[in-house]
């Protein structure tokens, strides 16, 4: 299976990128992570993503907070499917970075997922590789029906509350 390449511009990013590698573990899915900044350390951000179709990897994921231009520059260098996570910073709760992360130039694509979002991330890293590889398909459809399941549990236990 291909990996999934994993960069966040900060190690302060992290309980955001555990959430989507507790994802990935719960679906067998490899991946590497990588603590590289678009400002901080350029030349290894692009160094990654640049080689990262030659190493194997099939889908990158970005996290990044504040001037979030980390997933843009991975997208900048490499054809890969990337996903930005924005991270919610100390001030503007976030939408400095989801403004920055989503509003991508035509020709170089980052598709985004909600401020914090790492669990979504992983998901849609998981899709995209289940494009071609049926037996992960068969998990996320697995993880659907139980995700509903126990939605449709708590509306069993809210009904036998409050309806009369
Ligand atoms: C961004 O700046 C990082 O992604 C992080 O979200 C934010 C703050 O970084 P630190 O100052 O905590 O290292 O580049």
């Amino acid at each position: 299976m291909k990996k999934v390449g994993i960069v966040m511009g900060s190690d302060s990013d992290l309980p955001i990128i555990e959430k989507a590698t507790d994802m990935l573990k719960a679906l067998e899915i490899p991946y590497e992570v990588h603590v590289y900044s678009a400002h901080r350390t350029p030349a290894e951000a692009k160094e990654f993503a640049s080689t990262a179709r030659e190493k194997g990897f099939g889908v990158m994921i970005a996290a990044a907070g504040m001037a979030a231009h980390l997933a843009g520059a991975v997208a900048a260098n490499t054809t890969l499917p990337v996903i930005g996570i924005p991270c919610k910073g100390p001030v503007l709760d976030g939408l400095d970075a989801l403004l920055s992360t989503v509003q991508m130039p035509t020709g170089i694509p980052v598709a985004t997922v909600a401020v914090n979002g790492g669990a979504n991330a992983a998901l849609l890293a998981a899709e995209i590789l289940a494009v071609e590889d049926s037996a992960l398909a068969a998990k996320l459809d697995v993880k659907r029906a139980s995700d509903a399941a126990k939605v449709l549990e708590k509306d069993r236990a809210v009904a036998e509350k409050l309806n009369v």
